[in-house]
């Protein structure tokens, strides 16, 4: 391990801030949700910085920013990445510190003149928080050819505008195609966004496996009738059935095992103070460690819906909006991970991430790992994100390190 061989600390930290200010909100906190102009003039930014240090950047089917910086040989490429766009009322770092760390990775590798066998590449993903359009991990299912990219271009959000259209209207529907680049292996650094690194000081995670998640939008459609005058038993209230899944969401987390339940979105209809709700729309998000946990999740919760259809006299539909199984990183490539922390003096653990992220759909394809490092709190997908910068710094440098390990030779 070279510890002199180290990333630019200020350049890294001062291009966070510079992409933070794309999106951010007056009360704080940032929304660059995929595809919005917010979210172009951050690729914007980003391709700026990339072709700065004259990289091969390709725009892909589906806005994927691809960059690749030569190796000696002409090998598969190591590739590093992460996503810029972010949900509602977020921080700064989630999704960001992994693609600017890449980029501050290859321009210190530039600057050393570190000529690695493998080439090294970067990759900022299309809609990684399905915040906006609801097939989340978008960009890296259509690069791993898991999302056929006509069906992603059809996707649409809540006001029905199609990916494809924004993709064209933001100036990012590229014809770099999908599916060409089987990476050696791909590595990602990320916040943790939970408390355990926080809570343990522990600087880095080497991160084993990663949730899985389940998403579907609920419609409970009752009657919407007079506040006033409607008795009890005459009612058929969405808004009551709704509330009552919302309960059975916190109860179903309690009884199984590591289980996560949340419901983010909910909408009545007609919405009015004085109408008792003739309809309800939520989201549910499941999410577990183990699949068979997450499956009877799915079914527990279906027939609680069922049950309660019956009960409330309402009709209660749902749409599967997205599902994804738990992924097991590679072995070897964790173990790189942690050889890079240990060998810069760094407090490692392994651990399992509640978040989901591209990684886990990366890991279908190619030997894949993620680096963690402290939330302040554990806390994300807020304005309260924070990491300290002696945390950012030591994320990609472990970055950096793991990549010379795996690009000299370290991946089979
Ligand atoms: O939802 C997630 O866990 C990730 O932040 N997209
Ligand atoms: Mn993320
Ligand atoms: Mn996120």
């Amino acid at each position: 391990m070279q510890p002199e061989i180290h990333i630019d600390p200020q350049r890294l930290n001062q291009r966070l801030v510079e992409l933070a200010q794309f999106g951010a909100l007056p009360e704080g906190g940032i929304s660059r949700l995929a595809l919005t102009d917010a979210d172009k003039s951050g690729r914007d930014l980003f391709v700026s910085w990339l072709r700065d240090l004259s990289l091969d950047v390709r725009i892909d089917q589906v806005g994927n920013i691809l960059a690749f910086q030569p190796g000696r040989g002409d090998a598969q490429p190591v590739l590093l990445g992460s996503h810029l766009d972010t949900v509602r009322a977020a921080g700064p770092l989630d999704g960001a510190l992994g693609v600017l760390a890449g980029l501050e990775v290859l321009q210190t590798l530039q600057e050393l003149d570190i000529h690695t066998l493998r080439p090294v590449a970067l990759v900022a993903f299309t809609n990684e928080e399905g915040a906006r359009f609801t097939t989340d991990m978008m960009g890296s299912r259509a690069f791993c050819g898991e999302l056929p990219v006509e069906d992603a271009w059809d996707v649409t959000d809540f006001e029905g505008v199609r990916v494809g259209d924004e993709l064209r209207r933001i100036g990012y529907s590229g014809d770099f195609p999908c599916g060409q680049v089987t990476p050696a292996a791909y590595l990602e650094l990320h916040i943790e966004q939970g408390p355990v690194l926080y809570q343990e000081r522990v600087t880095i995670g080497a991160v084993e496996a990663i949730t899985g998640i389940s998403w579907q939008a609920v419609t409970i459609t009752g009657a919407a009738n007079h506040a006033g005058t409607t008795p009890l038993d005459a009612r058929r209230d969405a808004g009551l059935a709704a509330a009552k899944v919302i309960q059975y969401l916190r109860e179903l987390a309690q009884f199984l095992p590591d289980q996560r339940a949340t419901c983010g979105r909910l909408s009545f209809s007609p919405d009015v103070i004085n109408v008792i709700p003739g309809q309800a729309v939520l989201t549910v998000d499941l999410r577990n460690g183990e699949d068979a946990v997450l499956k009877k999740a799915e079914q527990q919760l279906a027939e609680y819906l069922a049950a309660l259809a019956e009960g409330e006299n309402v009709e209660v539909t749902s749409r599967i909006l997205m599902r994804v199984s738990p992924s097991r990183c590679d072995p070897s490539v964790v173990t790189w991970v942690e050889t890079a922390a240990r060998g810069l003096g760094l407090t490692c653990r392994r651990m399992v991430s509640g978040a989901g992220h591209d990684a886990q759909i990366m890991a279908h394809t190619c030997p894949t790992a993620m680096i963690f490092i402290p939330s302040q709190n554990g806390i994300s997908h807020s304005p309260a994100e924070y990491s300290r910068p002696k945390d950012i710094e030591a994320g990609a440098n472990v970055l950096l390190h793991t990549v010379l390990g795996l690009a000299d030779g370290g991946t089979g």
